[in-house]
C-alpha cells in the first residue's frame, strides 16, 4: 500500500520540501511539496535521486573492516560491537600514547544538513580536545564567518540577502541558479530572480564565467579571478568620493568609517580596472545605483571566499552593504530569527567564535572557530614531531576529492596509524580507513533544520519524522558519535555544553528530538509567546512546516560585540591590505588561471553514483576560451593536460566563449577512477579531480582558507601516444 510522507531534501542548503511515496521498503515517488512554506513545490533533479541513494546497493549498511592495505586490501562486514570495540581501543590507545593532538577530525559538508552531526557530532569531536580539527569550512565559507565574528561578534551571525523584497541584487562569485543559494537558503532561486525582475528590480552578476545565473540577470560582468577585493575597494572609493555614503539607523553603532575611507583612497576604479577587468565607469555606475536604490544588496559567496584575498573581499561585501544603508534593512542584507536559535547562547557564556588563538604546527596557519585550515592536513600527518597527527576520524567528508592537492592527502592517509570514517560509502577517502561506520540515510532519520534556518531568506520551522524506521542493524550518525564518545572519552562524558542533565544516558534515550524540543520552547517563538508557542508537538501537527514570516530588522540587539558596535575597519583586514597592494602591482597579464564550477546534477563529490544524475554527455570538461584554445593548440572535445606545481590531470577540452579569456574552468567533485572505491556507477563516469591540480600552498594568508580559485595553471594538448 502506498504511503506518503512529508519531508525535506537535505542534499543542499535550499532544503526543499518533498513528498515521498513509499510502498513497503521502496520509494516509489519523490516530488516537491506544494505545502512547504519556503519551497512551495519546487525541487531540482537531485531530490528524486534520494530514492537512488536509499536503494543504492553500494551504500554501506553495516560496519566495514579493512584487512591488508594498498591494492591487496580486502573488506569485510562486521557487527557494530566489534567495530566500536576496535575503534575505541585504537583511538584511546593512540591518544594515551601520543596526546590529544595526535587524533584529528575532518568534518565534511553533509554535517550541515544532519542535525545529529550538528549536535552529537560537534559535541563529540570538540570534546576530544584536539587542536587538529578540520572541516570543509576552510574550503568554503570561512571568510564570511570571520567577517561576522570580527564585525558582529559572532561567527554565525551571517547576513542573508532579502531576495524576495530587494530591487537590486548584486551577486558576486555565486551561481544560485545552479547551487540553489548558499548562506541564502532560497529554494527556486530562478523563480525568485524572475520575480525580482518582474517587480522592476535589477540583478547584476560578477563572475569570470557567464554562468547559468548570468542568463537570469540584467547585467553580467566578467571579473578576473581573485580580484574582487580590488573591485570592492574601488566601489567604496567611489561611494566616499562622490559623497554617497549613508549609514542610516545604525549610524550610532558603526565605527571605523573614516579608517575604511582612508583604506580605499588608494583604489580609485582607474587604478584597479587593469587587474579586475571591470571598466571604471561600470564601477562608478554600480556604486551610484547601490547608493540610490532603497532596497539593494550585495551578496558574495564561494567565488569570493576561496581565493587569495577571500578574507578582505568577504569583509568588504559587508562593508559596502553598511555604507549604502543596506545592512539589516528590508530588501538588504538581513538577519534571521530562527525558531531554534543558537546565537543568544554566546551571551550566556557560550561560544561566539575565535580566530588565530593558535596556529598550525607545520605551516603556522591560523585557527578559526577551534579548527585549523584543511589545506595543512596532509603535512600535519606527514611531518614527524610532537603534535603529529597519527589517527584521523572523517565524518561526512571526502577530503581526497574536496581539498587542495588531494593526491598528497591520498598518500598521507596511508601513513596514519589508524583511520575511521563515519560515512555511507567506500569512496576515495574512506578507502584509507581501517573501519567505516555507515550511518542511516536521509530518509531513515528525522529532520529539523538546525543550521540553515539561520541563513534562510524567510523564517520557518519544520520537523519531519523519518520516512523509514532505522533497521535493527543500523545506527544514526548521532548514535555512532555518542557511542564513540563513550568508548574514547569514558562513559560519563557530557557531550553538549549546557545543563547537567545532558549526560550520555539521558541523551541516548532522547536523541536529537530532546534538543529540538528544548530549543523550540526556549526559542523566540516558544514559551515566551505562551499560547500557541512553538513546540515539537506543534510542529508534528504541521508536517509541511510553519511559516514564521519575512526577515525583520534585528540590529543592534543581536550584535555580540562590546558596546553593540559594528567595526567597519577591523585591524586584521587593514593589516592585510599591503599584501593585496603587492599583488595588484605585480599582476602579470597573460596568466592562465583555474576556477571551478558547480553543476545542477552534481552535489560536491558524492552523488555521482546515481545513474539518473550522471547520464548524458560527460560533464567533467575543461572550459577554455576560444582565444586561449587557439594560443595553446587545444581542440574542442580532445584531451588536454591541465597542470600546476601540485599535479596534473588529463581532461577533455570544451571550447566556449562563456568563460573569460585567461581563465579555464573544471567542475569539482569528480575523479572516481581511483582504485579500491566501491561506487559502481560513479566509477564508470569517473572524470578527474580538480583538486589533483589545486595547490595546497595557495591559501588566503589572512584566513588560511584554500585559494581554490585563481591559481595559475598550464594547459597543453595531450600528445597522441606514438604508434
Ligand atoms: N576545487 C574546488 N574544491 C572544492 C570546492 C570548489 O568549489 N572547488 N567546493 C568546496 C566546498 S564549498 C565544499 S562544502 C567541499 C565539500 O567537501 P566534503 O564535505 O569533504 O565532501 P563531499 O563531497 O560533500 O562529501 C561528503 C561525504 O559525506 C558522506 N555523507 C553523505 N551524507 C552523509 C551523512 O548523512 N552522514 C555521514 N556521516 N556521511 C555522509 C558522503 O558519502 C561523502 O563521503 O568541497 C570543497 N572543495
Ligand atoms: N547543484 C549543486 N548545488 C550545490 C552544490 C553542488 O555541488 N551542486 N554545492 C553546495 C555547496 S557545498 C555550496 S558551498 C554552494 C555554493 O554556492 P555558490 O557559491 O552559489 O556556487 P558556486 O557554483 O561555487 O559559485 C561560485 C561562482 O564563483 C565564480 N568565481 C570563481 N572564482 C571567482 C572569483 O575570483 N571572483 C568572482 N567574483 N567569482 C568567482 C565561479 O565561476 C562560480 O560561478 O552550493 C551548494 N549547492
Ligand atoms: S535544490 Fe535540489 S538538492 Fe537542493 S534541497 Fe532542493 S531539491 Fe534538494
Ligand atoms: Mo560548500
Amino acid at each position: 500500500m502506498a504511503v506518503t510522507h512529508q519531508h525535506s531534501c537535505t542534499l543542499c542548503e535550499a532544503t526543499c520540501g518533498i513528498v515521498v511515496t513509499t510502498e513497503g521498503d521502496n520509494v516509489v515517488d519523490i516530488r516537491g511539496d506544494e505545502q512547504d512554506p519556503t519551497s512551495q513545490g519546487y525541487i531540482c533533479p537531485k531530490a528524486t535521486a534520494l530514492a537512488d541513494l536509499h536503494h543504492d546497493p553500494d551504500r554501506l549498511r553495516r560496519p566495514m573492516l579493512r584487512e591488508g592495505s594498498g591494492s591487496g586490501a580486502t573488506w569485510r562486514e562486521a557487527g557494530w560491537t566489534e567495530a566500536f570495540d576496535l575503534v575505541g581501543e585504537r583511538l584511546r590507545g593512540i591518544r594515551a600514547q601520543h596526546g590529544k593532538d595526535a587524533l584529528a577530525v575532518y568534518q565534511g559538508n553533509p554535517t550541515a544538513h544532519n542535525p545529529g552531526l550538528m549536535t552529537f557530532g560537534q559535541g563529540f569531536f570538540r570534546s576530544l580536545g584536539t587542536r587538529n580539527l578540520f572541516s570543509a569550512t576552510s574550503v568554503d565559507q570561512l571568510p564570511q564567518m570571520l567577517a561576522s565574528l570580527l564585525m558582529f561578534g559572532h561567527q554565525a551571525l551571517l547576513p542573508v540577502p532579502d531576495i524576495d523584497r530587494t530591487d537590486l541584487f548584486v551577486c558576486i562569485g555565486a551561481n544560485p541558479a545552479v547551487s540553489n543559494g548558499s548562506i541564502m537558503t532560497a529554494p527556486n532561486m530562478r523563480g525568485r530572480l524572475k520575480a525580482l525582475r518582474a517587480r522592476g528590480g535589477r540583478a547584476v552578476l560578477i563572475d569570470p564565467r557567464r554562468t547559468e545565473t548570468a542568463g537570469m540577470v540584467d547585467e553580467h560582468l566578467f571579473i578576473r579571478p581573485g580580484t574582487d577585493a580590488l573591485l570592492l575597494l574601488s566601489l567604496i572609493n567611489v561611494l566616499f568620493s562622490e559623497g554617497l555614503v549613508r549609514v542610516g539607523r545604525l549610524a550610532g553603532n558603526v565605527i571605523g568609517v573614516h579608517a575604511l575611507k582612508v583604506a580605499a583612497l588608494d583604489y580609485p576604479p582607474e587604478r584597479t580596472t587593469g587587474v579586475t577587468g571591470i571598466a571604471p565607469e561600470t564601477v562608478v555606475n554600480l556604486a551610484r545605483e547601490l547608493a540610490r536604490t532603497e532596497r539593494a544588496v550585495v551578496y558574495g559567496r564561494v567565488g569570493v571566499c576561496t581565493q587569495e584575498f577571500g578574507g578582505i573581499a568577504s569583509w568588504l561585501v559587508v562593508a559596502v552593504n553598511v555604507l549604502t544603508d543596506h545592512l539589516d534593512e528590508v530588501g538588504g542584507a538581513m538577519f534571521t530569527t530562527p525558531a531554534i536559535d543558537p546565537i543568544p547562547l554566546a551571551g550566556m557564556g557560550g561560544y561566539g567564535g575565535s580566530f588565530d588563538s593558535y596556529r598550525s604546527r607545520v605551516r603556522g596557519l591560523p585557527e578559526f572557530g577551534g579548527e585549523l585550515p584543511v589545506a595543512t592536513l596532509a603535512e600535519e600527518i606527514e611531518a614527524p614531531g610532537p603534535g603529529q597527527i597519527r589517527a584521523l576520524i572523517t565524518s561526512a567528508g571526502n577530503p581526497v576529492l574536496s581539498t587542495p592537492n588531494g593526491t598528497r592527502l591520498d598518500r598521507a592517509l596511508d601513513k596514519l596509524d589508524f583511520m575511521v570514517a563515519i560515512d555511507p560509502y567506500l569512496n576515495e577517502t574512506t578507502r584509507h580507513a581501517d573501519v567505516i561506520l555507515p550511518p542511516t540515510g536521509p530518509l531513515e532519520r528525522s529532520h529539523y533544520e538546525l543550521l540553515l534556518t539561520l541563513v534562510a531568506v524567510r523564517n520557518s520551522a519544520k520537523y519531519s519524522p523519518a520516512v523509514f524506521p532505522r533497521g535493527e542493524d543500523q545506527r544514526h550518525d548521532w548514535e555512532i558519535c555518542l557511542e564513540l564518545a563513550s568508548r574514547v572519552l569514558g562513559p560519563d562524558q557530557k557531550l553538549l555544553r549546557g545543563p547537567g542533565w545532558l549526560s550520555k544516558a539521558a541523551l541516548s534515550k532522547l536523541g536529537p528530538e530532546a534538543i529540538f524540543e528544548v530549543g523550540l520552547r526556549a526559542g523566540p517563538y516558544g514559551v515566551r509567546k505562551l499560547i500557541g508557542g512553538l513546540s515539537l508537538g506543534k510542529l508534528k501537527k504541521h508536517p509541511e512546516g510553519v511559516d514564521l514570516g519575512p526577515l525583520e530588522p534585528r540590529l543592534p540587539g543581536r550584535l555580540h560585540t562590546r558596546g553593540k558596535r559594528i567595526n567597519l575597519a577591523p585591524s586584521e583586514y587593514l593589516d592585510d591590505l599591503d599584501r593585496l597592494r603587492g599583488r595588484m602591482d605585480s599582476w602579470a597579464p597573460g596568466e592562465l588561471v583555474l576556477i571551478g564550477r558547480r553543476q545542477l546534477r552534481s552535489n560536491n563529490s558524492w552523488m555521482h553514483n546515481s545513474e539518473r544524475l550522471v547520464k548524458g554527455k560527460p560533464r567533467c570538461t575543461l572550459l577554455v576560451h576560444p582565444a586561449d584554445a587557439e594560443r595553446n593548440g587545444l581542440i574542442d572535445g580532445e584531451l588536454a593536460v591541465l597542470s600546476s606545481r601540485a599535479g596534473s590531470v588529463e581532461v577533455p577540452v570544451e571550447v566556449s566563449d562563456a568563460i573569460m579569456p585567461g581563465v579555464v574552468s573544471l567542475p569539482h567533485g569528480w575523479g572516481h577512477g581511483r582504485p579500491g572505491v566501491r561506487l559502481r556507477v560513479a566509477s564508470t563516469h569517473a572524470g578527474v579531480s580538480i583538486n589533483d591540480v589545486t595547490d595546497e600552498n595557495c591559501v588566503d594568508d589572512l584566513t588560511g582558507t584554500a585559494a581554490l580559485s585563481g591559481q595559475r595553471v598550464r594547459v597543453t594538448a595531450l600528445e597522441p601516444a606514438a604508434v
